[in-house]
Parts: C-alpha cells; structure tokens; sequence
C-alpha cells in the first residue's frame, strides 16, 4: 500500500467491547497481544498510549517497577516492528478524579494528578517518545459556579510549567473538546489549546492535538483548526474521525459522515507536508452493532479513505482552482470539488 510518507496510529481504545451508557459490553475484550497484532495487519505504524495501557494498575507500582515495565512494553512494540506515538495520563477515571483532576476543588487530588503526570513522563521516556497528550476530561464543571474558571486556567498552566521542567525534553500537545463528559470543559478548542500553551515557561515545547469529532461538537470546522494550528507550527497530533452534528461524541470512522469535509482536513494536512512533523492518529470506534470478529474495519475504512482524499487532492488541478478563484467563480470551483469526490474530472 502507498503511503506517501503518512505514518498512521491508533490506541487500544480504538478496539473496544461496545459498552455505551445504555447497555454493557458486547464484544469481549482482546488483550493488548492480540490487539497488536492488528496494527501492522491494517497498515499502521505508531501506538497511542494511555499511561496504564502502557503500564497497567501504575498507581500500585513503586516506580522502578513501572519503569521495568514500560521497558518491556517497548521491547513488545520493537518484536512487531511497531513505537510509540505518546502516552496520555487517564486522569479521569481513578474515583480520585470525579470532580477534575488539575482543576479539582481538593488540593490532594490536584497532587495525585501531578505525581501521575510525572508517571506518564516516564512512561513516555521508557518507551521511546518525548510527546505526552493532555486531553483534559474532567477539567470543567456541571455547575459553573462550583469552579473558578480563572483559577482553573492557572491550575492548568501551574500543571504544565510543572511538567515542562520535570522534564526539559518532553513536548506537550493539548486535546481539546468541548463537552463530555463535563458538560462545559475548560480548554474547549484548539485556540484555547494554543493560548495556554504560549502562556507557558516553554512555548516552544507546547503544541495541540485536533480531533475531528471535538471540534464538530465545538461548532468549529476541522480543517480550519488544523490551518490554525499549523499556521504557528503547533499541530503535533491529529485524532481523525467523524461525527454526526452535536450529539455525543461518536468516534465514527474518518470520513463516513461527511466525506467533504474529511477530504478538506486531508488537503490541508498534505498541502502543509504534515506528513513530516506528525503521525494521523485516528481515533475511532466500531458502531456498537458490529460483531467481534469483524470489529477492526472501522480502523481499515478510516485508513484507507484517509489515502483514498490524499490521492484525489493531489490528482486536482491547482490551476483550475486558481483560476476559478480569480474569475471568482466558487460555484464552478463546487462542481469541480463536487465532482472529483465523485469519481469524475470535470
Ligand atoms: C475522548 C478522547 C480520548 C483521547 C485519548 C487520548 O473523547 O478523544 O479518546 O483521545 O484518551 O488521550
Ligand atoms: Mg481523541
């Protein structure tokens, strides 16, 4: 398969049981050998990592122990040719954390989130990889008077600074999302990602990662995110998927809803040569419906229609755009986009 130089990643997350808040499980659960076994199967490249799927039950280990193991995960990776991407603290599952973790009203719990943010730094370096992801799950409230989103905002940036210094090599990329499951979250969008991050002790180690589903949930265009990024050099990660309009996040494979607007975060991503700063992380989940033993194609699809858009962007005459938009003709330009997502060159 072609790659044109993409290097593709998901996380064990990615292959999922099918719980929902209505019902339980409806697979059974892989272990991580198996699920690794996927990744070179379907053309991927790179793991994403959570701290504990990395290292599990971490919050029982001294942290020699951890060490040990995240050496040993390294060495799996390395046995099926696949590395690292980053490792993400789940900080928002530990009961710990119900109420936030950097952000949390009790000072002990905003002390257990920092002690697991080092943990994760290194995990990270155990395996391999200098990038951590932050996406900040419980940082946001129910009820907005019961934080202060002031004080919250400078938690935030007290947290990074905090592990910025722990380690002078790690990069930092913000997740933001807008809701879910806080019903308001504190760094909603890739501008605030970005705003924070030029906030702190080390800019330059401070970037974001776009998701497609957090920044449809925010109103916001994709593409437009990712442009905005990458126009101060910040994209770091991507977690490409879709979503259909503002509902609960659905991780739905990158382009099946709206292949337009899949095709405009690829054509911006490969106009810019993302290619050579970061990895298409694809973060999405196999509809509840779909049995276990073909529960994988989600991940296929999501890959595949990404090269299918990198292969119809380029095939697409620069000039003729140009022109169109010189004559000011975007109805044409339309039909001209309309026409090569269908198949056909005007
Ligand atoms: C949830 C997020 C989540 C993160 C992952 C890595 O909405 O997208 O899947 O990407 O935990 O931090
Ligand atoms: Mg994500």
């Amino acid at each position: 398969m072609e790659k044109y130089g993409y290097r593709f990643s998901f996380g064990p997350w990615n292959i999922h049981e099918g719980a929902d808040p209505f019902g339980p499980p409806v697979r059974p659960a892989r272990d991580f050998e198996s699920k690794l076994a996927v990744f070179k199967e379907l053309g991927f490249d790179m793991v994403q990592f959570h701290d504990d799927d990395a290292v599990p039950g971490i919050d029982d280990l001294s942290p020699e122990q951890m060490r040990q193991q995240a050496r040993a995960m390294r060495q799996r990776l390395a046995d099926q040719g696949l590395t690292a991407e980053f490792v993400a603290p789940r900080l928002w599952e530990h009961p710990m954390t119900i109420d936030g973790a950097f952000t949390s009203n009790d000072a002990k719990v905003r002390s257990y989130a920092l002690d697991r943010a080092k943990k994760t730094i290194d995990i990270a370096r155990e395996l391999g990889t200098d990038l951590v992801v932050l996406w900040l799950a419980r940082e946001g409230t129910y009820m907005r008077e019961a934080k202060n989103a002031l004080r919250a905002t400078q938690q935030l940036l007290d947290a990074l600074n905090m592990m910025l210094t722990y380690d002078a090599r790690i990069r930092i990329a913000i997740e933001p999302k807008p809701n879910e499951p806080m019903d308001m979250s504190y760094i909603p969008s890739i501008g605030h990602g970005i705003a924070l991050a030029y906030q702190t002790s080390h800019p330059l180690r401070m970037g974001v990662l776009m998701e497609s589903a957090h920044a449809i949930l925010a109103g916001l265009d994709p593409s437009d995110e990712i442009s905005f990024a990458m126009s101060s050099g910040k994209l770091w990660s991507v977690h490409l998927n879709d979503q259909n309009g503002p509902k609960y996040d659905q991780d739905r494979s990158f382009g099946s809803v709206d292949v337009r607007r899949a095709f405009n975060q690829v054509r911006v991503l490969d106009n810019n040569q993302y290619w050579q700063v970061g990895v298409i992380g694809l973060d999405v989940k196999a509809v509840r419906t779909q049995p276990a033993s073909i529960a994988t194609k989600h991940l296929r699809n999501s890959l595949r229609t990404f090269l299918r858009l990198v292969e119809i962007s380029r095939s697409i005459d620069q000039q003729k755009i140009d022109a169109l938009i010189a004559e000011r003709d975007y109805e044409e330009l339309d039909w001209l986009i309309l026409n090569s997502l269908m198949g056909r060159n005007p």
